[in-house]
C-alpha cells in the first residue's frame, strides 16, 4: 500500500528490511550499539563489519545510544547507503512513558536523516519483537509521529517505508495508515 501525503510517499510493505532499496534503513538497536538478535542481527549480518566498526567508534566517543535517540553509520554491504540505529523502549506495561520514547525514536531518526540529506528511508516495527511492545500500540505511536513530521516538514522526505516482517504488523499498518490519512 502507498499513499502520497504532503509531498511524501508513505508505504507499507511486508518483508526483510535488509533488502529495502531506500537510501537508508533504520535499525532497532540496543544502547550498546554492539548488535543483537532480531532485525539488529539481520542488519549486521547483511551489512558486514564496516557497520559494527562505526558503531564501536560512536560507542567509544559517546558511550552508546540512549533510548529514543539515533545515530548514523554506513550501510556497508547493504543496498542502502546508510543505517540509522535507534533504541526503542522495552515495554513495561505502559508505565514508563513508552509511547513518548517510541515516538522519539521515529522523530529523531527523521531529523537525523534530513540533516544528512537523506530523502528515502525504511523503518522496521521498532520495539515490537524482543522488547515486547504491543504491536497495535506501537503502530499508533509510529504512524502518528511520522505523519506529524511529514505535516511539519512538507516534502523533505520523498519516501518513507514501513517494513513489516510479520503478517500481524502488516495488517495493523495497512489499517492504521488508511485510517489516519483518510481523515
Ligand atoms: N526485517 C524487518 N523486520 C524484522 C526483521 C527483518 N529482517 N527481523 C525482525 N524484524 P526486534 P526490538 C521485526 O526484536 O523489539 C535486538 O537484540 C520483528 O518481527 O528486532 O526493538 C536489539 O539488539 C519486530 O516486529 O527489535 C535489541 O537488544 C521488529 O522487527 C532488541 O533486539 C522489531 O523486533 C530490540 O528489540
Amino acid at each position: 500500500m502507498e499513499k502520497a501525503y504532503r509531498g511524501t510517499l508513505l508505504e507499507v510493505t511486508q518483508g526483510d528490511i535488509t533488502q529495502s532499496l531506500t537510501e537508508c534503513i533504520v535499525n532497532a538497536a540496543n544502547s550498546s550499539l554492539l548488535g543483537g538478535g532480531g532485525v539488529d542481527g539481520a542488519i549486521h549480518r547483511a551489512g558486514g563489519r564496516r557497520i559494527l566498526d562505526e558503531c564501536i567508534r560512536i560507542r567509544n566517543e559517546r558511550g552508546g545510544c540512549p533510548v529514543g535517540e539515533a545515530v548514523i553509520t554506513t550501510g556497508g554491504n547493504l543496498k542502502a547507503k546508510y543505517v540509522i540505529h535507534t533504541v526503542g523502549p522495552v515495554w513495561n506495561g505502559g508505565t514508563g512513558n513508552e509511547a513518548e520514547k517510541l515516538g522519539n525514536c521515529y522523530r529523531n531518526t527523521l531529523l537525523l536523516a534530513a540533516k544528512n540529506g537523506i530523502t528515502s528511508l525504511s523503518f522496521p516495527n521498532i520495539s515490537t519483537g524482543i522488547y515486547g511492545y504491543p504491536k497495535d500500540k506501537a503502530a499508533v505511536a509510529a504512524l502518528e509521529t511520522v505523519i506529524d513530521y511529514v505535516e511539519n516538514n512538507n516534502a523533505v522526505m520523498e519516501r518513507i517505508q514501513f517494513v513489516c516482517y510479520d503478517r500481524e504488523n502488516y495488517d495493523i499498518y495497512l489499517q492504521g495508515l488508511g485510517a489516519l490519512i483518510s481523515q
